[in-house]
């Protein structure tokens, strides 16, 4: 047999054209040899014909970067995620490739919209919120920059659940993103890996009389890779995003087969295949289950053991300088079992000697943290992990034992600090502190923004800071300006570009030059700016209406918060200023009113009762105000359900106000705030995350800045006592009298008593009352501002250019530069 690189020289694929006249022949063939569609009107095979004809065209270039990045001596970076929050990927294609205008001339031969096209694409909702989206932006950032990095992630049959509004509250519904399958995607079954489960572990001596430990009698699991192609803007590159899927193995299903117990054998497939079945709708929380832990090490296990593969195919079996030429980013600490996983292959498998293990481990792992909430710090019992992964086991705790080890050395006698910075947390129950393999298992360890970096340093990992300062630095995160201002806002993208030329796109250092742009012909830059965000917000009004049947005027102050809900994301501070706008209104306190929209949306997490119950109110709230004729105009609530990636490219270009208003010290950094800001919105917001930066790039005359600093929030908690600042506030005290009242729940009384509860409690953590008067004030500031309808838009456009740091190109070049240097 012929080898496969003797055959790959001779056949060459040449790149398709991407004319409309071969582009409309392609989506022909597709359409009718290929799927079979001769009649009848299904928009949903237009865009899978069309998706396949783009398919086609980035496939040689698909090729090319992976033997690019694949030749020996290239250094290469995996980034370990078990969240990629993709959305829709059409679009996205056809503005990195260039070919959206023979794409519209195809369409139009059969009188369709591009948009009607693109939005028969589900999202691929394969993450919660900030975390997934900004690997997804990662990604997107590396091809473009032509960074050789792979992401590995979990090709979950169920994305992120889909919400529904019933009566006000969320309705959960599973997500079946592929169903109809999904025409990005190549399996790849031929590069399946075998992951062990269960079983025992046994010593043994090998030919040259070493001791070895075996993993026996687990039950195997297989993962299959499925590529999705990430195309970068305009520059050929295509990465690979490999998501792994869970099938049982021959042998696993075989043994019961064979034994006669053909519904075992199936029940044994389906146990295998639950392993990528669902994402877990945690945000910011952790969920504890085996299930989960099965998906962690599931990925964490096939994505090294497909490194070494590949790794193996072009160095041989030798492992010397596989630390020169790997590096693997653990996104949060859900994929950090890989830290004793890739030991484990190295000892066991590779035969390589525990010192030379650690060494490769120790130089190829880095980590970052993305949050402070002690609610999501990772840790599971050890009785949990022995009984998954006895041979792990054993190797966490001889790390964890060596490590003792070196803290015990350089402070001797402090078993205080000990105990405190071990792995394995004591007490009854051990635990595994995942965050703490993770350190002592990593070069580099990051947060996500500076603030949340200093308070890694100073706070939670204080011990391992004393320790190693220089493992630790700060990569502020950031956004694709691809999506999220050429993709999202096309009216915004053209003006840019008529005004500076189109270099922002692949740089968005040079959007400062809209500052400079804007003073050749001032009026005509300020009108064409204003004419787009009142198109915008039609735009976004027309969705409201359509999913909230709430009418929102566009010359009003469109105020949008969208984000998990969350009670540190404090959506209730916003509900609180609502209704004391409804009281002002009731009052008769109007004149000189400037009307405001207020646009509410997320997920809360199925069990988290607080958030569902926050959502409830809003929704509460919004039908009394919006239905009381008092009101009017004047103020409008509504409560966008499904809040997800698609939603948010119609959302933030129709933004006026950005609200990211968390408890200071609680956000790590917020991506959303950074989305609004690039789109032209102002934010209003806490001294918390990257708002900070924000605040920082943009001046505080563009930023409306209120509430307790982190230090102050720490401060306040020793002491805090909200009826305090309800007694001393007359404003609070009548929005908190309405809400105890029952108005907003005439017929189901003591609905909202958690919430009213939470707000007085002076161990709210939250510290919600404490901020009510700061933020009222500045929301007064905000409409002050907005009248000046002209100071307004200058300070839109100075958000929007001085946006340039937010880019995710910025973000990935750091860490290139400071961790990866590939
Ligand atoms: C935790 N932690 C468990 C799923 C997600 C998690 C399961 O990361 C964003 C930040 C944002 C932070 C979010 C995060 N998600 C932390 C999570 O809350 O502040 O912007 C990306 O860094």
């Amino acid at each position: 047999m012929k080898k496969y690189d003797e055959i790959k020289t001779k056949v060459v694929i040449k790149p398709l054209p991407k004319d409309s006249y071969s582009l409309s022949e392609s989506f022909n063939l597709y359409l009718r040899n290929h799927l079979g569609h001769f009649t009848g009107f299904v928009p949903y095979y237009f865009y899978e014909a069309m998706a396949l004809a783009v398919r086609d065209r980035i496939m040689t270039n698909w090729y090319d970067t992976w033997d690019r990045h694949n030749k020996p001596q290239t250094r290469k970076a995996y980034y370990m995620s078990l969240e990629f929050l993709i959305g829709r990927a059409l679009g996205n294609h056809l503005l990195n490739m260039d070919i959206e205008q023979p794409t519209r001339d195809t369409l139009l031969e059969f009188s369709m919209t591009l948009e009607d096209v693109i939005s028969e694409e589900p999202d691929a909702g394969l993450g919660n919120g900030g975390l997934g989206r900004l690997a997804a932006c990662f990604m997107d950032s590396c091809a473009s920059l032509d960074l050789p990095v792979l992401g590995y992630g979990i090709r979950y049959e169920y994305g992120m659940f889909k919400q529904h509004i019933e009566n006000g509250h969320q309705i959960e519904e599973p997500d079946h993103w592929l169903r109809d399958g999904n025409p990005w995607e190549i399996p790849r079954p031929e590069f399946e890996q075998s992951i062990q489960f269960g079983g025992y572990t046994e010593k043994y001596h090998d030919n040259e009389g070493v001791e070895r430990v075996r993993w026996i009698d687990s039950n195997d699991v297989v993962a299959i890779p499925h590529d999705m192609p990430i195309s970068g803007y305009r520059n050929n590159t295509v990465n690979t995003l490999r998501l792994w899927k869970a099938t049982a193995s021959e042998v696993f299903s075989l043994d019961d087969f064979n034994a006669g117990s053909y519904s075992d054998a199936v029940e044994a497939k389906n146990d295998a295949e639950h392993i990528s079945m669902v994402l877990y709708p945690n945000d910011a929380s952790e969920s504890g289950k085996v299930l989960r832990l099965k998906q962690q090490y599931f990925l964490a296990s096939a994505s090294l053991q497909d490194v070494i593969r590949i790794w193996e195919r072009t160095n041989g079996y030798q492992y010397d300088d596989f630390a020169r030429y790997n590096v693997f980013q653990l996104n949060d600490t859900h994929p950090t079992i890989a830290v004793a996983e890739l030991m484990r292959i190295l000892i066991d498998i590779k035969k390589l000697d525990w010192k030379q293990a650690w060494a490769i481990t120790t130089q190829t792992m880095a980590y970052t943290n993305h949050t402070l909430l002690p609610e999501a710090l990772e840790s599971w019992p050890t009785t949990m992990m022995k009984s998954l992964l006895p041979r792990l086991m054993e190797i966490i705790y001889q790390i964890n034992e060596n490590f003792m080890h070196e803290v015990a050395l350089k402070w001797p006698g402090d078993n205080d600090r000990l105990a405190r910075m071990s792995i394995i947390e004591e007490g009854n129950g051990k635990r595994v502190r995942m965050a703490y393999l993770a350190i002592v298992g990593s070069f580099s360890i990051n947060g996500v923004a500076d603030l949340h970096s200093k308070l890694l340093c100073t706070g939670l990992f204080k011990d391992f800071y004393e320790l190693w300062p220089e493992k630790f630095n700060n990569k502020t995160n950031g956004v694709t300006p691809r999506r999220w201002l050429a993709h999202a806002n096309p009216l915004l993208r053209d003006f840019i570009t008529e005004n500076i030329g189109s270099d922002w796109v692949a740089d968005l250092s040079h959007i400062k030059q809209l500052q400079q742009a804007m003073h050749k012909n001032e009026a005509a830059f300020m009108r064409g700016w204003t004419d787009i965000k009142q198109q915008n917000k039609q735009r976004l009004a027309n969705m409201v209406k359509n999913e909230c049947g709430v009418e929102f005027n566009t010359d009003a102050l469109f105020d949008v918060q969208v984000k998990r809900v969350h009670e540190y994301k404090r959506q209730l501070l916003n509900i609180l200023h609502v209704i004391h706008l409804y009281v002002k209104i009731k009052k008769g306190d109007t004149s000189n009113w400037t009307p405001r929209c207020v646009l509410i949306g997320g997920k809360a997490a199925p069990g988290y009762h607080m958030a569902k119950l926050i959502i409830k109110l809003v929704n509460n709230v919004a039908e009394i105000v919006n239905e009381d004729p008092d009101v009017g105009d004047r103020l409008k609530v509504a409560f966008l359900k499904n809040y997800n990636v698609s939603r948010m490219e119609v959302i933030c270009p129709g933004t006026d106000l950005s609200e990211q208003i968390s408890t200071a010290g609680k956000e790590a950094s917020g991506t959303g705030n950074m989305k609004f800001m690039m789109n032209g919105a102002i934010t209003i917001g806490t001294y918390d995350g990257a708002n900070i930066e924000i605040l920082e790039a943009v001046g505080e005359d563009n930023f409306f800045l209120f509430g307790l600093k982190a230090d102050e929030v720490e401060g306040m908690r020793q002491n805090y006592l909200p009826q305090g600042f309800i007694d001393n506030d007359s404003e609070l005290a009548d929005v908190m009298h309405l809400l105890e009242s029952g108005h907003f729940n005439l017929f189901e009384p003591h609905l909202f008593d958690d919430v009213i509860a939470a707000l007085k409690s002076p161990h709210d953590p939250w510290l919600t009352l404490a901020d009510f008067r700061s933020y009222v004030d500045c929301q007064m500031r905000v409409v002050d501002f907005f009248q000046n309808r002209e100071a307004w838009t200058r300070a839109s456009i100075a958000n929007t250019s001085n946006s340039g740091f937010f880019s995710t190109d910025r973000t990935m070049q750091q860490y290139n530069a400071d961790i990866w240097k590939l």
